[in-house]
């Protein structure tokens, strides 16, 4: 059996994005968290066909557009990754709605914005059109906050180090410059993506973060390495481990929306507080603290994110059965 999806293929900032336009399945589902359930349930085999080996490798990240499940939202956004389909993905958004956006897959109501419901929440999203392009998206991203401090941790090769948790769509491991990490430059990805793993396995095995509002949204997946910046006019540099072999070439959407949170609580940035955000290859996100608000009873803030993306080209894949491989594989 061969099933054919229609792609538009590119870019934010660097990191892959695969719009699957063409080839989504029918979800079961009253929100798009439940239908990201439902599509880990009997769909996973499309993710694991189109993002790992041998159609996609260790970074690629995309998703499907559906018509949202409330009335205030343009469009549904499901994300798919390596690792699985996470809650929200700011640089897949940027890409899939600047793909859906040049290509007329989603006619806005009101040009130059857009409501976009995804697992995680409602977001809302502004962007510029220049000459048929879409030169830039900025997404009011969900609430973000720090959901724990001060875990100690041992890394073989690192040594001790003092992690926190903060969320932005996504729970994130937070390693701040400290004793044996004095910065990226420092590491190299090899060795980020080692000291990675096992940053992640501690810190899952000392804290279990369960989204107040959403108890499928659990569990620390990423880890975010801060730095100083590169660049005069930026204010941070940082890489994000996801997935099990992938450093986001992005500067990453939702780690710095995390970041932003974390920076807040620690009283290094405030409301109105803007923060242009280095990606390990040199790219940038400009992030900005928009307000202050409450998620379950925590303190938390709405961060936004804006970027640009960039479409590389169609590609028409097939998934088909009497292929070995037909369901992706990953070497590790
Ligand atoms: O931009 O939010 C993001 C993201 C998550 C994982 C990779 N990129």
């Amino acid at each position: 059996m061969r099933h054919t999806f229609f792609c538009i293929d590119g870019h934010t900032a660097g990191n892959p994005v695969r719009l699957i336009a063409g080839g989504a399945p029918l979800l079961k589902g009253a929100s798009m968290s439940e239908r990201r359930q439902d599509f880990l349930k009997r769909f996973d085999w499309i993710r694991t066909g189109l993002c790992l080996e041998p159609r996609g490798h260790d970074m690629m990240s995309g998703g499907f557009l559906y018509p949202p499940t409330v009335a205030e939202a343009d469009v549904g956004l499901l994300f798919i990754e390596t690792s699985g389909c996470l809650p929200m993905c700011g640089h897949g958004t940027i890409g899939m709605v600047t793909f859906a956006l040049e290509h007329g897959l989603i006619q806005p109501v009101t040009p130059g914005s857009l409501t976009v419901e995804v697992p995680a929440g409602l977001l809302q999203i502004g962007y510029e059109m220049q000459d048929g392009r879409v030169a830039a998206v900025r997404i009011v991203n969900v609430p973000s906050y720090v959901a724990a401090t001060g875990i100690r941790i041992d890394v073989p090769g690192l040594g001790p180090l003092s992690v926190d948790v903060s969320y932005g769509g996504n729970y994130y491991a937070i390693v701040e410059p400290q004793g044996g990490y004095v910065g990226l430059d420092a590491l190299g990805v090899d060795a980020l993506i080692r000291f990675s793993r096992s940053v992640r396995e501690q810190v899952r095995a000392a804290v279990q973060p369960v989204h107040p509002l959403d108890e499928t949204i659990r569990g620390v997946s990423h880890v975010l390495w801060a730095d100083a910046p590169r660049a005069a006019d930026a204010h941070g540099r940082n890489a994000v481990f996801y997935g099990d072999k992938a450093i986001d070439r992005s500067p990453c959407g939702t780690g710095t929306s995390a970041r932003l949170a974390h920076l807040v609580a620690l009283g290094r940035l405030s409301i109105g507080d803007r923060f242009v955000h280095e990606s390990y290859i040199g790219s940038r996100f400009t992030g900005r603290v928009e307000r202050a608000t409450r998620v379950g009873g925590v303190d938390a803030i709405i961060p936004s994110i804006e970027g640009s993306a960039i479409t590389t080209g169609f590609n028409t894949i097939w998934i088909d059965q009497t292929d070995h491989f037909w369901h992706g594989f990953q070497v590790t």
